[in-house]
Formats: structure tokens, C-alpha cells, sequence
């Protein structure tokens, strides 16, 4: 399983090519990528580097909440998203503080900025747990993946729950072509603070088993790739144990796959690790409906893996 991570990787070091990206950094790139993962065989988290699973649960909670707000996020200590908040709050005409124009890119070689830039997203992260009123305004993202998936919003000015309503129909009519979630709203899209990478997703049903496909249209492969992978996976398991099904597999497909120039050294030193066993995923024994869900219900047994490896994600 792990391999057709470590596979895609070598095969972007060896083909992408050279391309210029919204964030300026540039990237290695390719157009078009699959890979499948057997979710029987294994819990499909990396092991040839340490992937923090607790913010892939907070994430997807976040997500299954419905919730836009980094405020969630925060309180269970996952600062994944702080990023496009506070580059909101610095925007805004409301934001005195230091000059913060180009944050994404200064602090990496300026250590004066580094340490006046760390000083300001601290203080902006407590002030969106303490402050209710400016968590309000600038804790929330726009209409991210927890908006489209769970009140998706019509012209007729109601809301569609797509979560809910994939669960209904896969255990109504499993045999369907359309259990389809989709995050890509055209109409929102300018109003996001990050348009969807995972764009669309289509579960399966056969054998008893569940499987899902994913359509991302941009993959960060060696910061965003494994968070998303890990994701995926969880929720497959998630819907298949609501639907009383099996899982099947997890199929990642990719549109712009890139590796971002200042993270070669890292994935190059990540192939060269050994792969360990994958992990197993430990779920409640009883049944959950899916908002139920803490972080504690949800473990991975026998997690064995390499140290992780730091690098800069791309603003
Ligand atoms: N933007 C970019 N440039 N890449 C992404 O992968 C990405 N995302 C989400 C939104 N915008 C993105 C955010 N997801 C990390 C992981 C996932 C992210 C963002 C950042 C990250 O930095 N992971 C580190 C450790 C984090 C920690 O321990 O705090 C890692 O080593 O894994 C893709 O959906």
C-alpha cells in the first residue's frame, strides 16, 4: 500500500516537470495519478514518516461537523489551517499590528520577520479561543469542506446535508452510480479562503464492502498527500461502519500532483527509509452515528513508523 505513495513520489522527483504555482514557491509537477489502496490490508497512514493521526481526526470532525471555524481545530491543537486565517486577519483593515505582507515566504529566510511573524500567529490563535466575537470574524474560513458537505446551500435559499444524505442512499440503494459528496461550488469558490483541493467523492458498493474514490485536484504530495490519504481512508471506515458494511478501497485520484521545490531534500531522504507494517484502525465495537464521534473513539494499533520530517507548507 504504502508503496504507491513512495512510487508516485519517485516518479514526480523523476518526470515532473518544473512549474510555477499561486504561491510562488514552485513545484515539480504532473497532471493525472492513481493509486489504489486496500483498506482490508491495513490501516493506509505512512510509516516512513511519523503522521501526527490526531490531527487527521480533528480535521475530519471538523469537517463532519460541518464546522468553518478554526476555533474546533484550536481547542483540539491542530493548527493545520492557521495559515488562511491569519493571512484574513492581517489583510483586514481592522489588523495595527506589524507589517505581515508575504508572511508565507519571509519568515523562511529572515530570522528578525520569523520571530515577530510566530509572535503574531500565536497571539491571533489565543485571541480566537478567548475572544468569541473576533473568532466570529476571522476564525472562519468561508464555505470550506464542512459548509459544502453538510449545508450546501441552494438557490432556492435551503441547504443540502450531501453527508447525510450518501449515508441514506447507500444503504437504500447501494447499487447507485451517484453517491457522490462534491466540495467544488463554483459559486462560492471566490468566496473561499482556499478553494477544495479534494474536490469530489464517489463511494462503491459491492461484496458487502465500501469503497471510495477521491478526485483531488491539486495534491501537495509530501505535506497534504498523507494527511489526505489517512483522511479518506478514516472516513471510508467511518460510513462503511454507520452503513454496516465492510471496506473495500480507497482509490486517490489526482489532477495536479506537485512536489513543492523546497521540500525535495525531505521526500528524497523519506524514500530512502525503510517501510514498516501497516497499522491497524480501532473503532467502538458499538454503532455511531457519525457526529458522535470524538477523537478518542477513534485509535490505530501497532502505528510503527520513522521519524517525522519537517517542512514549510506552502502559503
Ligand atoms: N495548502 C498546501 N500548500 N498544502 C496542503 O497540503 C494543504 N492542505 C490543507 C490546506 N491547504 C494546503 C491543509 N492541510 C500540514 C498538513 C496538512 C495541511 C496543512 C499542513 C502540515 O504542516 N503537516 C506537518 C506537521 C503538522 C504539525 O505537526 O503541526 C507534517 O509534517 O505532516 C491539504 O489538504
Amino acid at each position: 500500500n504504502e508503496q504507491q505513495y513512495l512510487t508516485l513520489a519517485q516518479y514526480v522527483l523523476d518526470h515532473g516537470h518544473q512549474k510555477g504555482d499561486r504561491t510562488g514557491t514552485g513545484t515539480l509537477s504532473t497532471f493525472g495519478y492513481q493509486m489504489r489502496f486496500d483498506l482490508q490490508k491495513g490501516f493506509p497512514i505512512l510509516t516512513t514518516k511519523k503522521i501526527a493521526f490526531g490531527l487527521v481526526k480533528s480535521e475530519l470532525l471538523w469537517f463532519l461537523r460541518g464546522d468553518t471555524n478554526i476555533r474546533f481545530l484550536l481547542a483540539h491543537n491542530n493548527h493545520i489551517w492557521d495559515e488562511w486565517a491569519f493571512k484574513k486577519w492581517v489583510e483586514s483593515d481592522e489588523y495595527q499590528g506589524p507589517d505581515m505582507t508575504d508572511f508565507g515566504h519571509r519568515w523562511l529566510t529572515d530570522p528578525a520577520f520569523k520571530a515577530v511573524y510566530l509572535a503574531e500567529k500565536k497571539a491571533f490563535c489565543e485571541r480566537i479561543l478567548a475572544d468569541d466575537e473576533f473568532a466570529a470574524r476571522y476564525g472562519n474560513l468561508g464555505d470550506v469542506y464542512g459548509a459544502q458537505w453538510r449545508h450546501w446551500q441552494t438557490r432556492r435559499g435551503e441547504t443540502i446535508d450531501q453527508i447525510k444524505n450518501v449515508i441514506e442512499a447507500i444503504k437504500t440503494t447501494p447499487d447507485s452510480r451517484r453517491l457522490i459528496v462534491s466540495a467544488w461550488n463554483p459559486e462560492d469558490v471566490p468566496a473561499m479562503a482556499l478553494p477544495p483541493c479534494h474536490t469530489l467523492f464517489q463511494f462503491y458498493v459491492n461484496d458487502g464492502k465500501l469503497s471510495c474514490q477521491l478526485y483531488q485536484r491539486s495534491a501537495d504530495i509530501f505535506l497534504g498527500v498523507p494527511f489526505n490519504i489517512a483522511s479518506y481512508a478514516l472516513l471510508t471506515h467511518l460510513i462503511a461502519k454507520e452503513c454496516g458494511l465492510a471496506v473495500g478501497e480507497f482509490i486517490h485520484t489526482l489532477g495536479d500532483a506537485h512536489l513543492y521545490s523546497n521540500h525535495l531534500d525531505q521526500i528524497r531522504e523519506q524514500l530512502a527509509r525503510p517501510v514498516h507494517q501497516a497499522p491497524q484502525l480501532i473503532l467502538p465495537d458499538h454503532p455511531m452515528k457519525l457526529s458522535e464521534y470524538t477523537p478518542a473513539d477513534i485509535q490505530l494499533a501497532n502505528y510503527e513508523h520513522e521519524a517525522a520530517i519537517k517542512a514549510p507548507v506552502a502559503v
